[in-house]
C-alpha cells in the first residue's frame, strides 16, 4: 500500500509485480485457466476502460452519471458535514466532479486504486480542479487490507463505489468486501454504490462487445501485459476476445480464446492450449434491486435509498452502518 504524497508517475513497485506473477501462474495452473480482472489496469488498460465509457454501447457509465448528476442533492443530505469521501477504484475520478452538491459538505477526497500511474495524473487533475478539498491519493489492491491516510482518521468517512465494480467480484467476495469497506470506513459510516442491473440480454452482450472492438483490445491488453512485465511470449493474433451473458449466474463472462493448439511461455513457465480453449479473464455480476439489498444487508448494511433510472437499467445504493 503506497500513499502518495504527491502526483509523479510511479512504475509498478516489485511487490505489485510479483503479486501479478502469482496470480498469473496460479490462474494459468487452473482447470480452467483464469486471471483475476484487477490485472487488467495497467496504464493502457486503464486508458482503454476510459474509452469503453464512451461507447454507444456501453451504457453503464451514462446511465450511472445521470442518476448520480440528477440525486446529488439527496446524496448530500445523507453525509456529514467535513465528511472525507473515499472512492474504491477511482479511475478517472469523473463521477466525483458529477457530485456537485455533494462536494461543499467534503474536507477530503481519497481516491484508492491500483493502478498507479494513472491514480497520479488523475489525483492532480482533481488537485487542479476542485479547491478546499485535500485530495489523498492511497494506490493499494482494496481486496487486501490498507490504511486511510492519517489525515482523514479523524474525520467522518464515506465510501463512493460507482461504476458497478463490485460486479466484478464473485458475489460471496463482494459481500465480503463490503465487510472490510466497513472496517475502514468506521462505525455509522455512509456507502454510496453503483450497481448494475438484470437487463435485456443482447443489450448487455452488446456492452461487453462493441462494434469498434475496444473491450476487445481491452481484454487482450493482459496479454500484452504478460510480455511486458513477465517476459511472456503471447501471440495476441492467436487469441480471440469472447463476452457473453450467463443467463443462470446473472452475469457476463469474458474470456481469451486461443485460436490454435499453443504452448506460451510466462513468468519462466510453459503453459499449453487446446485450440478452443479460453483464459476466464472477467464476470460482471448484474444484480436486481432487491438482490443487491439482500446482500449489502448480508455484509452488515442498511439499505437507506435506491436510484434508478427510467430504463431501469443500473442503480445507485446508500448503505448505511
Ligand atoms: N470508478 C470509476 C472507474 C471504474 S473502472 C468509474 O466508475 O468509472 C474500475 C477501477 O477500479 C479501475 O480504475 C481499476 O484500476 C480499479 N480496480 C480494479 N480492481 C481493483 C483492486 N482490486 N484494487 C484497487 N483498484 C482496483
Ligand atoms: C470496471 N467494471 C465494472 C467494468 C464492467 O463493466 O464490468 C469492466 C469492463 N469490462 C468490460 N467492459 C468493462
Amino acid at each position: 500500500m503506497t500513499v502518495l504524497t504527491q502526483a509523479t508517475a510511479e512504475a509498478p513497485a516489485a511487490e505489485d509485480r510479483s503479486a501479478f506473477a502469482e496470480d498469473l501462474l496460479a490462474g494459468l495452473s487452473a482447470t480452467p485457466k483464469r486471471i483475476p480482472p484487477k490485472h487488467f489496469y495497467d496504464p493502457e488498460g486503464s486508458r482503454l476502460f476510459e474509452r469503453i465509457t464512451g461507447l454507444p454501447e456501453y451504457y453503464p457509465t451514462r446511465t450511472e452519471r445521470m442518476i448520480l448528476e440528477r440525486r446529488a442533492p439527496d446524496i448530500a443530505r445523507l453525509l456529514p458535514v467535513g465528511a472525507a469521501l473515499v472512492e474504491f477504484g477511482s479511475g478517472s475520478s469523473e463521477k466525483l466532479r458529477l457530485l456537485r452538491d455533494v462536494l461543499p459538505t467534503l474536507s477530503a477526497y481519497v481516491p484508492v486504486d491500483i493502478s498507479a500511474e494513472f491514480l497520479a495524473q488523475e489525483a492532480a487533475s482533481v488537485r487542479r480542479d476542485i479547491s478546499g478539498i485535500a485530495v489523498l491519493p492511497v494506490v493499494a489492491d482494496f481486496t487486501r487490507d490498507f490504511e486511510l491516510p492519517p489525515q482523514v482518521r479523524a474525520r467522518p468517512r464515506v465510501g463512493f463505489f460507482p461504476g458497478s465494480t463490485i460486479g466484478n467480484f464473485e458475489p460471496e467476495d463482494a459481500a465480503e468486501f463490503l465487510r472490510q469497506a466497513g472496517r475502514i470506513l468506521g462505525p455509522g459510516a455512509t456507502m454510496i454504490v453503483g450497481v448494475d442491473r438484470i437487463k435485456d440480454e443482447a443489450v448487455l452482450n452488446a456492452a461487453y462487445d462493441d462494434a469498434a472492438g475496444v473491450t476487445a483490445r481491452f481484454n487482450l491488453n493482459i496479454l500484452r501485459r504478460m510480455n511486458r512485465e513477465l517476459g511472456g511470449d503471447f501471440d495476441l493474433s492467436a487469441f480471440r476476445h469472447r463476452a457473453f451473458y450467463n443467463v443462470a449466474d446473472h452475469r457476463i463472462e469474458m474470456h481469451l480464446e486461443s485460436l490454435k493448439a499453443q504452448t506460451v511461455t510466462v513468468a519462466g513457465r510453459a503453459f499449453s492450449f487446446a485450440k478452443g480453449e479460453t483464459i476466464h479473464t472477467e464476470n460482471s455480476y448484474k444484480y436486481t434491486v432487491d438482490s443487491f439489498r439482500a446482500l449489502a444487508a448480508e455484509a452488515g448494511w442498511r439499505p437507506v435509498a435506491t436510484w434508478t433510472d427510467a430504463n431501469d437499467y443500473f442503480a445507485v445504493h446508500a448503505l448505511k452502518l
